[in-house]
This record gives structure tokens, C-alpha cells and sequence, in this order.
């Protein structure tokens, strides 16, 4: 007879070595002729997925709370002697053909920066605040509560179409121009139509059916993939909070074939002080990607002026450290520093940078000084000095 402790034990290691088993050779890219640089990332993160979670920052390198000079300087690496982890750009005006973003960083810049990242072995993640190519105004609508009809209007048969794909093309000459000396393409992380659970955007959910937006983000990976050959991207999508579950999660889902990482862009619940809320939305995430072998993330978040000063130890990290699901986020990416007014990174002499610092001093929390070069092949990862 077994006793009863004995099965306690067998049962505990069945579980341990759930993670330690796992087959990170299914992480397989969405787009089959994927450069290696992306093939390698992409299973470099599943494999750095269930315990850890890497640091983002939009716009880090381009501006701090106090600065502008954009030459590979952050905010974050001021405060704790690294750079984060994960980069995040924005091309929103790419396609007007400006020298500019949207929020003045200049291509040219953004384009070095990126460059100089993929040589550091970082990852390198863009959005895509677009231009509405009907009206010419920005991607936000003037009218939240009516369609505005502007997805059908770009699809191949509307009126707008070829509108859209002149934008696609200066989007795909953008990403053809991030080489690196050595020849290759540096891999980005693309993330198309965010946010589209929201009103906000003109792809928002109440202006276009779940078919057109589906249709959307089909067009555009196809567009990229198979009509301008670029192989160099995953893709990630990223609504908003607002779905209860999977099945709420996955109504405007575009596709396994068309999507690599399963994102959440959420505000809301704890700035809502809602911490249960942002638990279960990690976890509807997370268990998405585990049942279709890809990776999940944090995609956009953060709480403006950190006001709340322990906000990074008292409020997300028990969140993110809540359960197996929740630690196997793959990253948290949080939005811009863009002045005293607008910032969701702590500089040096803020009040919330003591709680950052002890923040990333959780053996589950990953800056650009402690990860390997993203881009090259691995049996297995050790995180030295996060031991897990
Ligand atoms: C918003 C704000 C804006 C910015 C936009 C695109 O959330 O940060 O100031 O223009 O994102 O980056």
C-alpha cells in the first residue's frame, strides 16, 4: 500500500516537472519561412516564459521624464544600472511619410536605436498608432459611439484600399530599413490594431463586424509576409480589458496562422483598484497561449505618475507572482515617459524608484542586463542571480 505521504510526494514532482519538461521545439513562429533571429526569439522566450517576466518600457531610449537627447540613454537603466528588456516603438505617422512619429521621435533615430538593441540581444516591439487613411486625421475617432465604417472602406474591393496599401508599403520600407551590419533584418515584435476592444481607435469594436477586422489583420500580415517578403516579425495581438474569458477573448482573434504572441493591453484594473481583475485576465491569457503553444504577454500598461508609490511591489507583482499562469507572462510593457505629466517609469528621484528598484529585484523579474542575447540558439537558459 502506498501511504498517503508518498503519494503527496509523487504528486508534487508530477507538478514540478511540468515546467522543467516543457518542449519549447513546439514554439514554432506563425509565419513557416521565419528568419532565424525570429525563430530563436521566439523560443528563447517560451523557454524564459514560465518563471520569468521580462521589463519593457515604451520609448525608452528616445526620452526620459527630463531628457531628449535619444542616444541609447533610458530612464530605467539611470535608476538601476540596466536598460529594460523589451523596447517599445511607435511608427504612427510612418505612413504619412513623416520624418517624425507621433510623439516627435525621429525615424531615423528610432531606427539606430532599434538597430543597436538587436546587436545588445534585446527585443525590440512596435505598435502602430496609424493614421486613419479615409479621413487623414490620427488613429483616435472624434465619435466613440457610432461606426465610422473605415475598416470596409480599406479593405481590397473599398473605396480606400489602395490608401491603405500605400500606408502598408512606407510601414514595410520602415521595417526593410532596420538592417544590421552583418545583412540580417532586425526582428520585431509587430503589433498591429491594438486596443480594437475599445471605441477609441477607428478599428475599434464598434466600427468595423468581427469579419472586417479579422479581414484586417489578415490583410496586413499577408501583406508583409507574402507580398513584401518580410520574415523578420512576430506578430502580437492586443485588445483591451473587457472580456470575461477565453471565448470573450478570442471573438476578434485573427488567428493561430497570424499571431505569435496573445496580448493585453489593461489599465484599467488596477488603477480601478481591481487587482482580482487583472489576475483573471492574465490567467484567460496565459492559459490561451499554453493550450496554443505560444507566448503570452502584458503588452501595455502602467499607472500615470505612479502616484500610488508602492505600485510596482504592493499592487503588480502580486499579481504577476499570483499563480503558474500568471508568472508565465512573458513581459509587461509599460507606456511612455513622455514628461513630469505623463510617465509610467520612475527616473532617478522619483518617489516610486526605491519600489521599481526592489521590483526588480524579484527572482521572477528580468531586466536587458540579465537575459542572453535573444537571438542565437540555447539548449537552456540560466538566469544567473535568479534562481528559480
Ligand atoms: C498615448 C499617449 C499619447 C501618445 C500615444 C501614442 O497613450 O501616450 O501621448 O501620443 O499614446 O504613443
Amino acid at each position: 500500500m502506498i501511504a498517503k505521504a508518498d503519494l503527496l510526494v509523487a504528486v508534487l514532482l508530477l507538478c514540478q516537472s511540468v515546467t522543467a519538461q516543457r518542449d519549447v521545439s513546439v514554439f514554432i513562429p506563425s509565419d513557416k519561412q521565419a528568419d532565424t533571429g525570429i525563430v530563436n526569439l521566439y523560443r528563447n522566450m517560451a523557454m524564459l516564459a514560465p518563471d520569468y517576466i521580462m521589463i519593457g518600457h515604451q520609448d525608452a531610449l528616445s526620452y526620459g521624464i527630463n531628457w531628449k537627447e535619444g542616444i541609447y540613454r533610458s530612464d530605467l537603466k539611470d535608476l538601476t544600472g540596466s536598460h529594460p528588456a523589451i523596447f517599445g516603438w511607435d511608427i504612427g505617422a510612418i505612413e504619412l511619410g513623416s520624418p517624425i512619429n507621433l510623439d516627435s521621435v525621429p525615424f531615423n533615430e528610432m531606427r539606430k536605436n532599434i538597430i543597436q538593441v538587436y546587436l545588445d540581444g534585446g527585443i525590440n516591439t512596435i505598435s502602430w498608432h496609424a493614421y486613419n487613411p479615409v479621413t487623414g486625421k490620427s488613429s483616435w475617432v472624434d465619435d466613440k459611439n457610432n461606426s465610422n465604417g473605415i475598416v470596409a472602406k480599406i479593405l481590397p474591393g473599398g473605396s480606400h484600399h489602395k490608401e491603405f496599401t500605400n500606408q502598408l508599403d512606407k510601414v514595410a520600407a520602415f521595417i526593410k530599413s532596420l538592417k544590421a551590419p552583418d545583412g540580417s533584418l532586425a526582428p520585431i515584435i509587430f503589433r498591429p490594431w491594438h486596443e480594437n476592444s475599445g471605441n477609441w481607435f477607428w478599428w475599434g469594436a464598434i466600427h468595423c463586424s468581427v469579419e472586417e477586422y479579422k479581414s484586417l489583420y489578415h490583410f496586413t500580415v499577408d501583406y508583409l509576409r507574402n507580398m513584401h517578403h518580410l520574415h523578420n516579425l512576430l506578430y502580437a495581438y492586443s485588445p483591451d480589458v473587457g472580456f470575461k474569458d477565453a471565448a470573450g477573448y478570442l471573438e476578434r482573434y485573427p488567428g493561430n496562422d497570424l499571431v505569435d504572441i496573445i496580448g493585453l493591453d489593461d489599465y484599467n484594473s488596477l488603477n480601478t483598484g481591481q487587482p482580482e481583475k487583472l489576475i483573471s485576465n492574465l490567467e484567460v491569457i496565459a492559459q490561451i497561449a499554453i493550450d496554443h503553444n505560444k507566448i503570452a504577454a502584458f503588452t501595455e500598461t502602467g499607472s500615470n505618475r505612479l502616484e500610488r508609490k508602492e505600485y510596482f511591489t504592493k499592487e503588480l507583482l502580486p499579481c504577476l507572482d499570483h499563480s503558474d499562469l500568471t508568472r508565465s507572462i512573458s513581459w509587461v510593457l509599460f507606456w511612455r515617459n513622455a514628461d513630469e505629466k505623463q510617465h509610467f517609469m520612475p527616473a532617478p528621484g522619483h518617489p516610486a524608484a526605491q519600489d521599481f528598484i526592489e521590483f526588480t529585484k524579484s527572482k521572477h523579474i528580468l531586466m536587458l542586463n540579465n537575459i542572453p542575447d535573444m537571438y542565437k540558439y540555447y539548449k537552456k537558459i540560466n538566469i544567473t542571480g535568479k534562481d528559480i
